[in-house]
C-alpha cells in the first residue's frame, strides 16, 4: 500500500471515508505552487487543481492544500485530478507570511518531525533556534536541532551543549554529509510512515541531507558564500518525496526570515525555564520589566537565566502578544487594562519603599 507508506493511518482513512462515497480518492500534496498541485495516489500520481468549489468557499489562503496535505480528489482525466477537500491537518508548520500581509502561512501539513537544521559553519546562531522551535511547537510536530556539517567545527562537542540549553527537551544531533556514517544520529526518527520536514536557513544542508537520507541525488545543492557561509537558495519549493523504505521527506527552501505566527503558550513553551520562573512572581500577569517580587529578575540576577536568552524571550513573547492582540481587538484592550493595573501597582509599590 503506497499510500500507507507515505503515512495514511487510520485517522487519515478515517477522515478519507465520507469522501470515498463520493467518487474520489485518497492523494497526498507533493509541491503546490501558485494552485496548480502535484498528488501522490495510490497507484501513481497526478497533476492538481482546487475544484471550484474548494477554492471559492476556502475561509482563506491558509485553508488550500500544501505540502503535505491528505486530500480527496476527483479524477477528471489521465493524470489529472481536481482537488475537493483537504483532510483535517495533524500538525502544521505555519509562519506568517512575508510582506506586509498580516496573514498566517502553512509551509507543510502532517508533518511528524521537523529537522530544524542550522549548520556548524558561520550559520550557527542559538536565537534564530529559538524562532525555529517556536515554529516547531506552534504546530505540534516535534522538533529535532540538527546541527550540520560537523566535519567543519573543532568543538562539535560545545556546539551541541549550547544549542541543547535553548533547545531544552528537543534532541539535538551534529551530523555531516561528507562523512560515510554522518547521518546516523538521524535514523532513529526515520519510523514507519513519518513524514519528516527539513527546515533552516540557505546553505545549511537541508537538500544535501534529503539527499542521503533517499540515497539519490534528488535535490540540487549549491555551495556558500565563502565570508559568511550564507546560501545561494538553491532549492525554491517545498516538496514532498517517499523515502525508500517508509515515511517521507520533505525539503524546503531556506528561509530569508522568519516571521513567527505563534501565541504566548508556544514561546512559553520553548522558553519553559523562564516560563516556570516566571509563574514564582508576586503579580499572576508580572510582565518582569521592573515590578516588586519579580522572580524573573532575581533569577536573572543569580545567573540562572542568561541575559541573551532573556532578550529573545521577552522579544518573541511581545511578537507573539502583538499578533495575538491584532487579531483581536478586544483581547488588546483586556491586555491592555490589565497591564495598566499592574504598572500602577507596581509604580505604588515602589514609591512606598522608596
Ligand atoms: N562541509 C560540509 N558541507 C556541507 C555539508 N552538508 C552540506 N554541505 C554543503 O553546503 C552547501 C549547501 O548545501 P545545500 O544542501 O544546498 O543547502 P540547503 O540548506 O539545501 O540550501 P537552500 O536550498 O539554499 O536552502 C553545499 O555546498 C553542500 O555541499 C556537511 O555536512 N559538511
Ligand atoms: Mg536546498
Ligand atoms: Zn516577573
Amino acid at each position: 500500500m503506497f499510500l500507507e507508506r507515505l503515512g495514511a493511518d487510520q485517522r487519515v482513512y478515517g477522515a478519507f471515508s465520507r469522501y470515498a462515497q463520493q467518487q474520489l480518492v485518497l492523494a497526498r500534496v507533493a509541491t503546490a505552487q501558485r494552485d496548480l498541485y502535484c498528488l501522490y495516489l495510490e497507484d501513481g500520481s497526478a497533476h492538481g487543481e482546487p475544484s471550484g468549489k474548494l477554492y471559492y468557499r476556502t475561509p482563506g489562503r491558509s485553508s488550500l492544500p500544501v505540502t503535505g496535505d491528505w486530500v480527496a480528489a476527483r479524477m477528471v482525466g489521465p493524470g489529472q485530478a481536481l482537488v475537493e477537500a483537504v483532510l483535517p491537518r495533524r500538525t502544521c508548520l505555519v509562519r506568517r507570511a512575508a510582506g506586509s500581509r498580516d496573514e498566517e502561512q502553512v509551509l507543510a501539513a502532517n508533518v511528524d518531525v521537523v529537522f530544524l537544521v542550522c549548520g556548524l559553519d558561520g550559520d550557527f546562531n542559538l536565537r534564530r533556534l529559538e524562532r525555529y522551535l517556536a515554529l516547531a511547537a506552534t504546530g505540534g510536530a516535534f522538533p529535532v536541532v540538527v546541527l550540520n556539517k560537523a566535519d567543519l567545527c573543532a568543538n562539535v562537542a560545545g556546539r551541541i551543549a549550547e544549542a541543547a540549553a535553548v533547545a531544552r527537551s528537543a534532541p539535538v544531533v551534529a551530523t555531516s554529509t561528507m562523512e560515510p556514517h554522518g547521518l546516523d544520529g538521524l535514523r532513529r526518527f526515520l519510523t514507519p510512515g513519518a513524514t519528516l520536514a527539513l527546515l533552516g536557513s540557505s546553505g545549511a544542508g537541508k537538500s544535501s541531507i534529503a539527499n542521503c537520507l533517499l540515497g539519490d541525488e534528488r535535490f540540487r545543492t549549491g555551495d556558500v558564500r565563502m565570508g559568511d557561509s550564507r546560501g545561494r537558495h538553491t532549492t525554491v519549493r517545498r516538496e514532498l518525496i517517499p523515502l525508500p523504505q517508509t515515511g517521507a521527506l520533505i525539503d524546503t527552501p531556506g528561509m530569508r526570515e522568519l516571521q513567527l505566527w505563534a501565541g504566548p503558550e508556544s514561546i512559553d513553551a520553548v522558553f519553559d525555564e523562564i516560563a516556570a520562573i516566571g509563574e514564582k512572581c508576586r503579580f499572576r500577569d508580572c510582565s518582569h520589566s521592573g515590578e516588586p517580587g519579580c522572580a524573573v529578575a532575581e533569577a536573572m540576577a543569580q545567573g540562572q537565566v542568561s541575559r541573551e536568552r532573556w532578550a529573545s524571550f521577552q522579544k518573541l513573547r511581545a511578537e507573539a502578544e502583538w499578533h495575538e492582540a491584532m487579531a483581536d481587538p478586544l483581547v488588546a484592550l483586556e491586555r491592555k487594562r490589565k497591564w495598566k493595573a499592574i504598572h500602577k501597582q507596581a509604580r505604588a509599590f515602589n514609591k512606598s519603599r522608596r
